[in-house]
């Protein structure tokens, strides 16, 4: 059996589901195209996503000295139990408000989970190897740019959506990078490309897939509900749906994730509800309830006050009545981000009770920004009414 086969059969033994090799020459076309993308305003809202980073990502030598190979790894999170079924839930008052997480948040942290694969790869490799290595792993924790190691390394394509897709897992898979000193023999590119499909440029609800494999940060619901940290800004809270946390669509309507094999990791098995939350309860948890309910869950990185700002969204969009008592209390909670996004889901719903609400917060509101979403919202239903 040759080096690379026994690496990778290593990498398949811990659990990996594709493994690559490339080299650890720079990413050149990616490096550009990142810099143009952060050059045109496409990364803002990402703070830390620099040029100086994009250097960075694109070339695995500064990342680790003398490398010369990049060891690529998938592992696919399309667990068995999770078919993606956002199903309507009933109760007394027939369905109940469901919203949606991306699938890759429905169970535990990928990023302990694979860590963990990646320190065991690395411990193990130079029995293979007959000499001890130099190795440095990424998942999605460092400058590195997983998705053009995966692309040159035969894991998979680029695909318009700007997602890597497999040919046997489709795009529902965690990326992840092992940089060494060790030369190896490289794996050659897949020849395979999206054809003349767009479906995920037409599909996209916010219209950020801007040209075939160019995103818009700034309108991806996925940065919007997760890295944003403020205000979503209201000309793209009509176009979130009920996506709470992260987005699928452009995965959901890719052909080739029809036919994706599942994961076997039971770690990344949708926990309860994960797929279709209840958004009653969340938006009335408190902090205690928020760290208990999302313990080792990718969501907990909104922290409770992002996530229920998106809740609000979500509420505002489904346009049910049953939400008012809670956006109601919502309404005069002690964070400014809630009330702003509780006031514009009012709005959205409507009617007495709810418009009548926000006249009642107006008199005890302090905040200018939240004053102005409800003078906007009272603008808004005014010239409707003409
Ligand atoms: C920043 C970031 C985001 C940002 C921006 C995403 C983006 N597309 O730019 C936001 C928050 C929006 C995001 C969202 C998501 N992300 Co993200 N994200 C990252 C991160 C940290 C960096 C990605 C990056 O550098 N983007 C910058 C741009 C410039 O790169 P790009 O969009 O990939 O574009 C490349 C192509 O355009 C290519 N290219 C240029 N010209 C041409 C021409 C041709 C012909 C071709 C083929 C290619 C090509 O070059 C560019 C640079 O490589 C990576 C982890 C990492 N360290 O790499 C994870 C990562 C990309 N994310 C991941 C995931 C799972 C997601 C979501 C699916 C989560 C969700 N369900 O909500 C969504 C998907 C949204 C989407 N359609 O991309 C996975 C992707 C796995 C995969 N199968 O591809 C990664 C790799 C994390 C991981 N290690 O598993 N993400
Ligand atoms: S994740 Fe959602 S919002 Fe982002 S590009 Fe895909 S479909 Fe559009
Ligand atoms: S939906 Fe079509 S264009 Fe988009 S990534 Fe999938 S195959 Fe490519």
């Amino acid at each position: 059996m040759s080096l690379e086969s026994k690496i990778k059969k290593l990498a398949m033994d811990i659990g990996f589901d594709l493994v690559g090799i490339t080299t650890a020459d720079p990413f050149e076309r990616d490096e550009e195209a990142a810099s143009q993308r952060v050059r045109d305003g496409l990364m803002d809202g990402l703070p830390w996503y620099t040029l100086e980073r994009v250097q960075r990502m694109n070339r695995p030598q500064i990342l680790l000295d003398g490398a010369r190979s990049v060891i690529s790894l998938a592992v696919s999170y399309n667990a068995t139990s999770d078919d993606n079924d956002n199903q309507l839930k009933s109760g007394d008052a027939g369905p109940q408000l469901t919203g949606k997480f991306a699938r890759y948040a429905r169970g535990d942290d990928y990023h302990d989970v694979i860590k963990k694969r990646l320190r065991r790869f690395v411990d193990e490799l130079p029995d293979i190897l007959g000499r001890a290595a130099s190795t440095r792993v990424f998942v999605d924790d460092g400058p590195m740019n997983d998705r053009a190691a995966a692309e040159r390394a035969g894991v998979g394509w680029f695909g318009k959506n700007t997602n890597i897709l497999t040919p046997s897992h489709g795009s529902w898979v965690f990326l992840a990078q092992v940089i060494t000193d060790v030369e190896l023999r490289q794996d050659i590119p897949l020849k395979k490309t999206c054809g003349n499909c767009v479906r995920c440029i037409d599909d996209c609800p916010t219209g950020a897939i801007v040209a075939p494999y160019v995103l818009d940060n700034r309108k991806c619901i996925s940065y919007l509900t997760i890295e944003l940290r403020g205000v979503i800004p209201r000309e793209l809270r009509p176009l979130m749906g009920d996506w709470v946390f992260g987005c699928d669509i452009c995965q959901d309507v890719c052909p080739v994730n029809w036919k994706a094999a599942k994961g076997s990791e039971t770690a990344f098995q949708k926990r309860h509800d994960f797929d279709a939350p209840e958004l009653l309860p969340l938006l009335e948890m408190d902090d205690e309830e928020f760290r208990e309910r999302f313990r080792n869950s990718p969501i907990k990185r909104t922290k409770r006050k992002g996530l229920q700002r998106n809740v609000c969204v979500a509420l505002g969009n489904l346009g049910d009545a049953r939400a008012i008592p809670a956006l109601r209390k919502a309404l005069v909670c002690d964070e400014s981000l809630i009330r702003l996004h509780a006031a514009w889901a009012l709005g959205r719903i409507g009617g007495d009770e709810a418009l009548g609400s926000l006249k009642l917060a107006i008199a005890q509101e302090t905040d200018p920004d939240v004053l102005d979403e409800i003078k906007i919202t009272f603008a808004e239903w005014e010239s409707r009414d003409l």
